[in-house]
């Protein structure tokens, strides 16, 4: 991605290092800080709508540090679950799962729907600038829910979902092809164009 005119330093406003990781490699050419690097910083609680989930955090980060700051809030979507988890993915099953419980919780939930489980992940970017200027941006990604997890890297619902077009898992496909087609990868490529450009 080519350098532009707009800030190239970021903090990243989250406390999930799967996230951290892939928007590191998104924004190659942006030093993004993390929230270790102030310690201290508490998220807002979140509610029940990505865009204003993401924007808060971006500004909670940008009014504790005075650096722009990028926001994320995401989830997985499943079409037979009515969208859920959605929003509420990083809670779905309650406090006490980690990553693989959350998933091993979906797919037993999904047990008796029959294939495809069409579902999709969601992402809303959102930036807070020391200038004043705000935006969020969604991108989202069109796939399957598997019968079984496979894989071993990524994160999170990664095992579990297979993007269209593909007969992988995220967890089991290349890093680089997963940031290209992600909910992640678009929404943050599509709004670091607005940090340079806001005409566009
Ligand atoms: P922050 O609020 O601190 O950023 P979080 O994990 O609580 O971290 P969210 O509220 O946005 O973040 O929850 C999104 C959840 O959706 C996340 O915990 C993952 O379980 C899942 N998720 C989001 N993007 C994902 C991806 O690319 N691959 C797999 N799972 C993903």
């Amino acid at each position: 991605m080519a350098a532009g005119t707009g800030p190239r330093r970021f903090v990243f406003a989250t406390g999930n290092a799967g996230k951290r990781r892939e928007l590191a490699r998104i924004l190659a050419d942006c030093e993004i800080l993390s929230l270790g690097d102030f310690p201290g910083l508490v998220l807002p609680e979140e509610g029940d709508d990505y865009a204003a989930n993401a924007l808060a955090k971006a500004e909670a980060v940008l009014a504790a540090t005075g650096v722009a700051s990028l926001g994320d809030d995401s989830g997985v979507e499943v079409d037979a679950l009515g969208g859920r988890p959605g929003v509420h993915s990083a809670r779905y099953g309650g406090p006490g799962l980690d990553d693989r419980g959350r998933c091993d919780r979906l797919l037993a939930e999904l047990a008796s729907v029959p294939d495809p489980r069409t579902a999709r992940f969601v992402c809303v970017a959102a930036c807070a600038l020391p200038d004043g200027r705000r935006k969020t941006v969604r991108g989202e990604c069109e796939g399957t829910i598997v019968r079984a997890a496979r894989g071993e890297g990524g994160f999170g619902y990664d095992p579990i979902f297979v993007p269209n077009g593909e007969r992988s898992t995220w967890a089991e496909l290349p890093e680089s092809e997963k940031d290209r087609l992600s909910h992640r990868g678009q929404a943050f490529r599509a709004l670091l164009r607005w940090i340079d450009d806001p005409a566009r």
